[in-house]
Order: structure tokens, then C-alpha cells, then sequence
């Protein structure tokens, strides 16, 4: 047997979770121009700390990337440059297993709302498994997880005006 095989079986059978496999994260912006990530990409991008309610009360400490960052890299604009027609923007977190959600463009900006919104790559000091992983949204200040898409792969920029 393979040494990473068996490493992975003896995981399996101590119950430890298997971290979700590395995977493409696909940004695209209003001029539609798709831009992938690798995970090595997201890595090295800035990191925050935020709590992610989940049900029964239940609290995670995850660490991500502030979602706009992500969403600066396909030309959204942040601060006071966010006016206008960009305040009615809206973001689509697409999951693997179909699963999307949407936020306001303004709601990820740190001039607009004091709880932050990022793309956690772990949580509880340890990477998210497969089946939650590689990445998952946390919107700080969401009473419910229900817009906590996990396993996500697309993040989606649109013009709701
Ligand atoms: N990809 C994906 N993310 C998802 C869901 C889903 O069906 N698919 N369900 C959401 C809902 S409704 C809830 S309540 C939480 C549950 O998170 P948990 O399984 O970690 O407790 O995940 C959210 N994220
Ligand atoms: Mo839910």
C-alpha cells in the first residue's frame, strides 16, 4: 500500500477529517472575465479572524480572506469609490453542490458594516474538510448559517440595476 493511502485509511479509521482536496476558486466581475485562484493563491492573500455562528449555538473561529479583497481583484470598488449604481451590486457565492447564495456588494465593504464577510480556509485552527472545504463564506453577524455556503468555487459579481 502507498505510504499516502495508508496515512489517509489511518486517518479514517482514528476519525480524524480528511481536509477537503486543493481547489480553483473562479472569480468574475461585471466585464464577465473569469480570474482563477489556486489555493496557493488564496494562502498568501490576507487573512482575518471572524466567528461563525452555526446551529444550537454552537460558535467556530475561522480564518479567511476578506471577501473584498477577492472582489477588488475583479475591479469592485471599496470605501467612498462604492456609490451610486454600485450600491445595488450583488455578489453570488456558488458551492460545488449547486448551493448559492447572495450578498450586497455594499454589505462586504468595512466602511459599510462592521461585521466582516470572508472566505474561510480554516476553522478552529484547522483546514476545513471535504465536504465544508476548502473554503467556506462566513458572514459575521448572520444570526443563522444558512449563507454560510461551504465547499465554494465561484464567486460572481452582478448588476442588479
Ligand atoms: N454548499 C452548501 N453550503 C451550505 C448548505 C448547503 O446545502 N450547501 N446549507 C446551509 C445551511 S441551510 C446551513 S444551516 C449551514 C449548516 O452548516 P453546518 O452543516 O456546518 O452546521 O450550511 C449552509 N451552507
Ligand atoms: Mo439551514
Amino acid at each position: 500500500m502507498g505510504r499516502w493511502i495508508e496515512l489517509a485509511l489511518g486517518a479514517v479509521l482514528a476519525g480524524a477529517p480528511m481536509a477537503a482536496a486543493a481547489q480553483n476558486l473562479v472569480l468574475t466581475g461585471l466585464a464577465g472575465e473569469p480570474q482563477t485562484l489556486t489555493a496557493a493563491d488564496i494562502a498568501a492573500l490576507p487573512h482575518e479572524t471572524v466567528t461563525l455562528s452555526l446551529d444550537g449555538g454552537r460558535t467556530q473561529s475561522c480564518s479567511g480572506v476578506p471577501l473584498t479583497l477577492l472582489l477588488q481583484r475583479v475591479g469592485a470598488p471599496t470605501g467612498k469609490a462604492l456609490k451610486g449604481v454600485e450600491l445595488a451590486d450583488v455578489v453570488v457565492v456558488g458551492a460545488t453542490d449547486g448551493y448559492h447564495v447572495a450578498l450586497a456588494l455594499a454589505e462586504t465593504d468595512a466602511l459599510v458594516r462592521t461585521e466582516k464577510i470572508v472566505l474561510a480556509d480554516a476553522c478552529d485552527g484547522a483546514a476545513l474538510p471535504s465536504g465544508q472545504g476548502p473554503y467556506r463564506l462566513v458572514v459575521e453577524g448572520d444570526k443563522r448559517p444558512a449563507r454560510s455556503a461551504r465547499m465554494v468555487s465561484t464567486i460572481t459579481l452582478r448588476r442588479a440595476q
